[in-house]
């Protein structure tokens, strides 16, 4: 093939197959725990151990932070597993009739 059979160059920027199809990890969420004037304390330590898997020092660490601040992370996690613990931690709170609040906001794409 010579030259002149070459098709003509054009200058409208192709997409980037490579990079539009790259696979992107999922979002991310992360769980906040919001203070309250009722909840007991030792109830938010309990939570942070078992449904947070802290130890017996951080759950109280942040527990105090939460009191506090107002609110902390207690965890980032794929949506599926943040939803499933704040329904968790929020029927566990009801269920103790305990006024803790759970929440979960996006923290990355
Ligand atoms: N502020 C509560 C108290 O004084 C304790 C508390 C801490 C409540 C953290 C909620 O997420 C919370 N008993």
């Amino acid at each position: 093939m010579n030259i002149i059979s070459l098709p003509p160059q054009s200058s409208v920027a192709k997409p980037d197959l490579a990079q539009d199809t790259k696979i992107q990890p999922p979002s991310m969420y992360r769980i906040l725990l919001l203070n309250d004037d009722f909840t007991p304390m030792d109830f938010v330590v309990d939570v942070l151990k078992q449904l947070f898997h802290k130890t017996e020092d951080e759950s109280i660490q942040l527990m105090l932070q939460i009191h506090h601040q107002g609110q902390a992370t207690c965890g980032v996690y794929s949506y599926e597993v943040a939803d499933q613990k704040v329904q968790q931690v929020n029927h566990y709170s009801q269920k103790h009739q305990h006024p803790l609040k759970c929440i979960m906001e996006k923290d990355r794409d």
